[in-house]
C-alpha cells in the first residue's frame, strides 16, 4: 500500500495495537560516519539546487512554485499563497541551517520544479525534549506529479538533517500517512462572510439572508479587554514565560527559548501578529493570542484572486478568559481586513471555537513524528504544536 513509507521509521498501521512497543525514538542514531555523503541520485535531466533565501530571485522562484503548484483543498477552489516574506520568516529560525533549503532544478533551463524544506526545533514529547527537524512545503511541479520524486525529496532531507545530528522529524499533511500521532479538524470564523459567499468557501445558512448573515458576525471597532496591545521586543521575556508555562501542559509542544519566542512570535506585518494584555494597574503581562498570515488564491472565481486567511498560533489566557482572548484576536484581524479567521481544535481552542462562531471546516490535519513513537497516539486538545 505504502511502498515508500513502509521502508521509513514511522509507526506502522500494523503496530497501531501492540503495546509492548515503549515511546521514543524507532531506531537509534548511526554513527555520522554512517551518514550517506552524498545526494541521492535524481532523474537525469534535474538537478539539487540548496536555495539561498537572501537571494531575492530565488525567493521569487520559490514563491511562484509554491504560488501555482502547493496545497488546494479537496475541490480545487483554493491554493495557499504563503507570501515571499512569510517562506523567508519560516525558513530561516535560530540556528536554520541553509542545506535544508533544498531545490530541485531542471538542468536545462535551471527551472525550479520542487522543493522541500526543514528548520531546526526542540519538540517534547511526554518528558522528552528532542531535537528534531520541522519538515514543510514539500511540492512537486504538477507536470511532474506522480513519478516517485517526493520519496527522493524525502529521503534527500532526512540525509541532511542526519548530517546534523539530527534523528527526528515533525510533519503535517492534509493527507493519511503511516501514522499520524492525532488528526485535527480545521475551524472557520467568517470576517467577511459576503466576501467568503461570493468565492464558494462558505454557504449561506438554511432560512438565512445575507444581511442577516452579516449581521451574525458582525463584531466590536475597538478589542474590549483593557490592555490589550500588540506585542514588543521588550516583551519577548515574560512572553516567553507565559508561553513556557503554558505549553508545558500537553503532551507534545515545541520548547521555545527567548530565541525562539522573538523569531516567531514578534509582530511582522502580514506575516505574523501579537498581541497581549498587559495588567493596567501591575504592568505584569497576563495573556497573549497570535495569529499568523496565510493567503488563499481564489481558483476561478471573476470577482476575487485572494482570500486573506488568519490562523491561530499560539494563545496563553491567564487572567482574561481564552474566549475573551481570542474574541479581541477577531476584532483585530476583522479590523485589519482578514475575510476569515481559522483554528485548529488543538490545545484548549474547543473551548471558545463554537461560542465565537466558528464553524467545523472541510479539511482535516494530521500531524506525524518521524522516527518517534507515541503510543496509542494522543488527542488534539493534548497538543500543543503549530506548524505553519
Ligand atoms: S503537507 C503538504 C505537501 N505538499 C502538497 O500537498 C503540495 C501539492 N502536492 C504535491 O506537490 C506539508 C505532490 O503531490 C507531493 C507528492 C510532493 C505532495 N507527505 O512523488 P510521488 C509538508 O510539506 C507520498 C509525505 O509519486 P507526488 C510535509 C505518498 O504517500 N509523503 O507523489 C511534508 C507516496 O508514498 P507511498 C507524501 O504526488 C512531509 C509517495 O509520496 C505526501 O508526485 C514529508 C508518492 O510520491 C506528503 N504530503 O508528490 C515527510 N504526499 O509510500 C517528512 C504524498 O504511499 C518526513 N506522499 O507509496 C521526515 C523527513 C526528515 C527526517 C529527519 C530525521
Ligand atoms: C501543512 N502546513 O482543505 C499544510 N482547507 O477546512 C498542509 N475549507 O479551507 C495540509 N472544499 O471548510 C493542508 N469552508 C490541509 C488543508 C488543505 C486546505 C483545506 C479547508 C480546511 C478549507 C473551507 C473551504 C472549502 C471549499 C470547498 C471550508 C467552510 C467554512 C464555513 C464558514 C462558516 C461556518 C461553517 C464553516
Amino acid at each position: 500500500r505504502h511502498k515508500f513509507w513502509e521502508t521509513q521509521p514511522v509507526g506502522q498501521f500494523r503496530d497501531a495495537a501492540d503495546p509492548n512497543l515503549p515511546d521514543g525514538a524507532i531506531e537509534p542514531p548511526t554513527p555520522l560516519s554512517e551518514v550517506r555523503a552524498d545526494p541521492y541520485p535524481l532523474p537525469a535531466a534535474f538537478e539539487w539546487y540548496t536555495c539561498d533565501l537572501d537571494d531575492d530571485a530565488l525567493l521569487a522562484d520559490l514563491y511562484a512554485l509554491l504560488a501555482h503548484n502547493y496545497v488546494e483543498d479537496d475541490e480545487n477552489m483554493f491554493r495557499f499563497n504563503y507570501s515571499p516574506a512569510f517562506l523567508r520568516w519560516a525558513l530561516r529560525p535560530p540556528s536554520f541551517f541553509r542545506a535544508w533549503h533544498i531545490g530541485v532544478r531542471a538542468k536545462e533551463s535551471k527551472k525550479l520544479v520542487a522543493f522541500i524544506s526543514g528548520v531546526p526545533a526542540r519538540i517534547r514529547a511526554r518528558d522528552d525534549v528532542v531535537r528534531m527537524a520541522e519538515i514543510n512545503f514539500l511540492c512537486v511541479h504538477k507536470k511532474l506529479r506522480s513519478k516517485r520524486l517526493a520519496p527522493v525529496l524525502i529521503r534527500e532531507v532526512t540525509r541532511r538533517v542526519h548530517q546534523e545530528n539530527i534523528w527526528q522529524a515533525a510533519y503535517t499533511a492534509g493527507v493519511v500517512l503511516p501514522t499520524p500521532i492525532t488528526t485535527c479538524r480545521y475551524w472557520h470564523r467568517s470576517l467577511n462572510p459576503k466576501k467568503l459567499i461570493d468565492v464558494g468557501f462558505s454557504r449561506l445558512g438554511p432560512r438565512m439572508t445575507m444581511s442577516r448573515t452579516v449581521r451574525l458576525y458582525k463584531l466590536p471597532d475597538a478589542p474590549l479587554t483593557p490592555g490589550f496591545r500588540q506585542m514588543e521586543l521588550r516583551d519577548v521575556a515574560a512572553v516567553t514565560r507565559l508561553l513556557r508555562a503554558y505549553l508545558a501542559k500537553f503532551v507534545v509542544a515545541p520548547d521555545f527559548d527567548e530565541l525562539d519566542v522573538e523569531h516567531w512570535l514578534l509582530p511582522q506585518e502580514d506575516v505574523v501578529d501579537s498581541y497581549l494584555v498587559e495588567s493596567p494597574e501591575t504592568h505584569e503581562v497576563t495573556d497573549f493570542c497570535s495569529f499568523y498570515t496565510l493567503p488563499s488564491s481564489v481558483l476561478n472565481n471573476a470577482n476575487y484572486a485572494t482570500l486573506k486567511a488568519a490562523y491561530s498560533y499560539y494563545n496563553v489566557a491567564t487572567k482574561t478568559t481564552l474566549q475573551q482572548l481570542m474574541n479581541d484576536a477577531l476584532i483585530v484581524a476583522k479590523q485589519k481586513n482578514y475575510d476569515v479567521f481559522n483554528a485548529l481544535d488543538v490545545m484548549e481552542n474547543e473551548s471558545f471555537l463554537k461560542e465565537l462562531k466558528f464553524g467545523p471546516g472541510d479539511g482535516q490535519l494530521h500531524y506525524y513524528l518521524y522516527n518517534y513513537r507515541v503510543r496509542n497516539g494522543i488527542k488534539p486538545s493534548e497538543l500543543g504544536l503549530v506548524l505553519l
